[in-house]
């Protein structure tokens, strides 16, 4: 790794936590992420636009393939075009749900009791609607091959769930297949692809959650040590 003061700087903002400190964060963190539920019921209360920048900031922060960042977020708050994609995704979700998804498929959501309906995409205040960008560059107007786009987006799609969470709103993953219907309802170029659309907001009183996805599996089924 070379170390050439004219492209690197020293590390900043990074705090050490003492051995005794690290296990009790890293405990609390899981605790607060792990009361985090996709939500289907959105209450239609508003929230400001300067709380989905900051969490957009934050998934902004991301690591990325060769740091170009190959992402976009268009957040839709106008109700009109909340609609415009509602109805598009609707009808994506009347196709999928009536045959094209098959049936293994549709028996692995029979617990979470989904269908072709979203109204949540209208109720919910924000829909942040994810692209992944084919081409970019670390600098605005660069048009340069980007890599690891997928991972890239989806690390950042994490970071901004949590920022959501940590903000006190309830999101849903939504990603109804094909989505080209976003390009053109967000104005963006074919060399993005749509990645996925997140519903944010607050849950409505008394929403309830699938108990299936309750359960996570345990520690020792998810990871390893050697
Ligand atoms: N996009 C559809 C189907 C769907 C697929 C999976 I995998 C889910 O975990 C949930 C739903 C829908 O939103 O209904």
């Amino acid at each position: 790794m070379k170390s050439d003061p004219r492209t690197h700087v020293p590390l900043q903002g990074y705090v050490e936590r003492a051995p005794h400190e690290q296990l009790g964060r890293a405990e609390a963190l899981h605790r607060h992420l792990s009361t985090r539920r996709s939500v289907r019921d959105f209450a239609p209360t508003p929230v400001d636009r300067a709380v989905i920048e900051a969490c957009v900031a934050a998934a902004g922060t991301a690591p990325s393939g060769a740091n170009h960042q190959p992402w976009f977020f268009a957040c839709v708050g106008s109700p009109e075009k909340k609609r415009e994609i509602r109805l598009a995704a609707e009808a994506e979700e009347r196709a999928f749900y009536s045959g094209k998804a098959g049936e293994e498929w549709l028996d692995a959501l029979a617990p979470i009791g989904t269908d072709a309906q979203k109204p949540y995409m209208e109720t919910a205040p924000w829909l942040i609607c994810i692209f992944a960008q084919r081409r970019g560059g670390a600098e605005v107007g660069d048009n340069r091959k980007n890599y690891y786009i997928h991972e890239s987006v989806g690390i950042a799609t994490g970071l901004l769930i949590a920022a959501c969470h940590e903000a006190g709103l309830a999101t849903l993953v939504h990603t109804p297949n094909p989505m080209s219907f976003l390009n053109r309802l967000c104005d963006r170029p074919d060399t993005e692809k749509p990645y996925l659309i997140l519903a944010v907001g607050h849950p409505a009183e008394g929403a309830k959650v699938p108990k299936h996805a309750l359960k996570k599996k345990a520690l020792g089924d998810i990871c390893s040590f050697s």
